[in-house]
């Protein structure tokens, strides 16, 4: 078991395209296992493959207060079912940063499980919330991208700002 580091938000590397998972060895079990070790230690809700800077289409996420429900999603697709909803949102690559985000209400997810299995759910609430932050994040993109152009200049200027005193201390 490994922990892995987790990009942050300005880097470049959180802006490519994932692609689709073709394998189902242990190479992907063990990414899996590593992802998971990762986000339950940082802790998060959730994590996306390119956030520990692995460019593939693989999702880990637990929702649960005890922290034992590990979902996995790889290659998954969204479809809209309907609504909206709003939901203060964060993000293991943009720390400290917290702020309202528009998504869809109910969602139909398409994905496969570790073994290559397809499977399929309805979710809404927390779960579609996470679900399209993570698919964003496949495709490159990060939350604080909904926001105004000025907040998203904060945001820039406060985590450039905090990388940079990490480096010095
Ligand atoms: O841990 C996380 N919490 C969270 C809260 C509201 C909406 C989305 C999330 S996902 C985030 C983990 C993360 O950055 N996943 O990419
Ligand atoms: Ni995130």
């Amino acid at each position: 078991m490994a922990l892995l580091e987790i990009l942050v938000y300005p880097d470049k590397r959180l802006r490519e395209r994932a692609k689709p998972v073709e394998v189902f060895d242990d190479e992907l079990k063990q990414l899996v296992k590593d992802m998971a070790e990762t986000m339950y230690d940082a802790p998060g809700i959730g994590l996306a493959a390119i956030q520990v800077d692995v460019p593939k289409r693989v999702i880990v996420m637990d929702l649960s207060e005890e922290r034992n429900d590990l979902k996995v999603f790889i290659n998954p697709e969204i479809e809209a079912i309907e609504g909206k909803q709003e939901y203060e949102e964060g993000c293991l690559s943009v720390p400290g940063v917290f702020a309202t985000v528009e998504r869809i209400e109910r969602v139909r997810i398409k994905a496969l499980n570790v073994e290559g299995e397809p499977f399929e759910i309805e979710a809404d609430g927390l779960l579609s919330v996470c679900i399209q932050h993570e698919v964003d994040h496949l495709d490159g993109k990060v939350f604080v991208d909904y926001l105004s152009r000025l907040k998203q200049d904060r945001v820039r200027k406060k985590m450039l700002k905090e990388i940079k005193e990490s480096q010095a201390a």
